[in-house]
């Protein structure tokens, strides 16, 4: 693979939708045009969507499948949210490779992965990321607040994360605090946040979101195909370009990012509220080795959940396991 290729890429997307010359890619990037040439030509092999015309130079039509760090690179240049980007097609675990990344990176960064070996949720949980069809991510930000702060953090990022998922289904999209996305009864998201702190506050957020984006219910293994589902299957059965996907979901990361860092819980709670699934039902609930059935009373300024168990006991929750 050529070392140009994500320069070239970059460009490419960069122009869109207009054609960009190969004199202009290849004066732009000090190569000769015959660099530029056979790179195109190789990416047309893998599949890619290149119009080239005479006199006109070359213009990507469309998103491809698989991940491009070029392509996504070009994506992410106006965000304020992430300086840099790092894609793979295939890694253990996005959250494992963004904590090996810590040490190089000083800004905020992202790690996608068009598979994981060992995804994995709370608890060590697995987490199933096959081949092609999910969005499995990890962003990690790196901001100056106190420890205090970080307990909203998901708050905000579940609203961002619900509402990408809503602009593209036709079905109802809702929270199930503290860390899923649901679709009616079943999980379209999981996500996690882990914390780097040194004595002196916090060094990073790693944030590890997983989306089943584009799968058929027999792309999930047994027992999922019954608990699981995607944002394909209400979205008229339609395969979503993930690249765009991600895009949708960046914009409103950085939107609920910035009032998470400027704005308390309460700006949003109502809407937060609005949102979850857990609310007039009786619900299980597992902290720990604690196991107790209750009912939602209220989420607080602070972001914890009051439930009142069947013995009457009030009980205040950071996190714990919820099953209807
Ligand atoms: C979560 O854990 O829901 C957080 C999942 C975070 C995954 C992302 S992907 C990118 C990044 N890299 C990683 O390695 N992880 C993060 P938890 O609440 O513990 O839920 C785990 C449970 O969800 C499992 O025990 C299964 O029952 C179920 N599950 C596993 N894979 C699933 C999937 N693809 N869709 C829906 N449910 C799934």
């Amino acid at each position: 693979m050529s070392k140009y290729r994500d320069s070239i890429l970059k460009l490419i997307t960069d122009a869109r939708p207009h054609h960009i010359s190969g004199e202009t890619i290849a004066n732009e990037l000090n190569i000769s045009r015959m660099t530029v040439k056979k790179v195109i030509d190789q990416l047309k092999e893998e599949g890619m969507s290149i119009d080239s015309v005479h006199n006109k130079g070359h213009r990507l039509n469309d998103f491809p499948i698989q991940w491009y760090n070029g392509i996504l690179e070009s994506l992410l240049k106006d965000s304020n949210l992430v300086q840099k980007v790092y894609s793979y097609d295939s890694v253990d675990s996005t959250q494992q490779v963004a904590k090996a990344s810590l040490m190089k990176e000083n800004g905020a960064f992202l790690v996608v992965s068009d598979e994981q070996t060992k995804g994995t949720g709370r608890f060590k949980r697995p987490w199933q990321s096959p081949k092609g069809k999910g969005l499995w991510m990890s962003l990690v930000l790196k901001p100056d607040i106190p420890f205090s702060m970080l307990t909203t953090f998901n708050l905000f990022i579940s609203l961002a994360i619900c509402e990408t998922i809503q602009s593209f289904s036709e079905d109802l999209v809702q929270i199930k605090w503290p860390n899923d996305i649901y679709i009616g009864k079943r999980k379209v998201c999981g996500f996690l946040t882990e914390m780097i702190a040194n004595a002196d506050g916090i060094d990073a957020i790693i944030c590890g979101i997983g989306i089943n984006v584009n799968h058929n219910l027999d792309d999930f293994e047994l027992p999922l195909q019954s608990t699981a589902t995607s944002v394909k299957l209400h979205h008229h059965n339609e395969n979503i370009n993930r690249y765009r996907f991600l895009k949708t979901l960046l914009n409103h990361i950085e939107y609920r990012y910035h009032q998470f860092l400027t704005e308390p819980f309460t700006t949003i709670k109502e809407e937060y509220i609005s949102s979850s699934n857990i609310w007039d039902r009786r619900l299980r609930f597992t902290e720990g080795n604690r196991q107790f059935y209750g009912r939602v009373i209220e989420i607080d300024d602070q972001g914890f959940l009051h439930v009142i168990d069947d013995a009457a006991n009030i009980h205040r929750l950071m996190s714990a396991d919820i099953e209807f």
